[in-house]
């Protein structure tokens, strides 16, 4: 495919709303939290397309968009997903996850049971796509992992700004997930997103984010 150059520009902001845009857009997104207790109010198919397209948005290595996104609200496919997640989940906090990472997870109070997989009104899976069948060859993408997740970032914001809560949930292993969406063999499932809104009475961890300072350096 050739070069085809168009014109690209965003329309200016002054510096002084620049900047109070970020500081709205961080007051908000600092209230953004990793939600376990969902209400099982619907949510309608056309907000939860909208959300993904923003997702879908998103850059990716080569512009081949390496994701594809499953979005599940049927109760029976909700239901395997959680036994078959519950299944994983249960030999790994009892057996794959050393005591490091189990203590590591304890402020966050996460065990193997996952009722919030059938109650959250849909489940968004995204998989990675790893290679594609270009004329008639298997090539492989670029950079799909970042991708992905790039992708997964534009979601969950767009799915927090809706005014919607979201975990980001990786059942470990996680390839039935391929087996029960039917997917095929060169999607490797990334990410598995429960969305709806929070409990009434939903409880989250008392964690902190760690000041920019620690998390930033300018120049060298
Ligand atoms: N996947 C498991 C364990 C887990 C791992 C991490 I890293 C977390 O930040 C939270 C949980 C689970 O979802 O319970």
């Amino acid at each position: 495919m050739t070069y085809i150059p168009i014109p690209y520009s965003i329309p200016k902001q002054d510096p002084a709303t620049m900047l109070q845009n970020t500081q709205q857009l961080l007051t908000r997104m600092n209230t953004r939290r990793s939600c376990r207790e969902f209400s099982d109010q619907p949510i309608a198919k056309e907000l939860i397309e909208s959300l993904i397209a923003v997702g879908h948005s998103a850059p990716s290595g080569a512009n081949r968009q390496p994701w594809h996104f499953v979005a599940v609200n049927d109760p029976a496919i909700k239901r395997e997903i959680r036994l078959a997640a519950e299944e994983e989940e249960k030999e790994s906090y009892t057996r794959r996850m050393p005591p490091a990472w189990l203590a590591a997870l304890e402020p966050l109070g996460t065990d193997e049971h996952k009722p919030f997989l059938e109650i959250a009104p849909w489940l968004v899976i995204i998989f990675q796509v790893n290679w594609v069948m270009l004329d008639g060859e298997k090539q492989p993408n670029y950079y799909p992992v970042e991708s992905a997740g790039l992708a997964a970032g534009m979601f969950l914001t767009a799915c927090h700004l809706a005014g919607l809560a979201t975990l980001t949930h990786t059942p470990s292993p996680m390839k039935f997930l391929r087996d029960i969406l039917k997917r095929p063999e060169n999607e490797k499932p990334f990410l598995l997103i429960p969305v709806g809104h929070p409990a009434e009475d939903c409880k989250v961890p008392k964690i902190e984010k760690k000041p920019i300072e620690e998390a930033l350096q300018w120049n060298r």
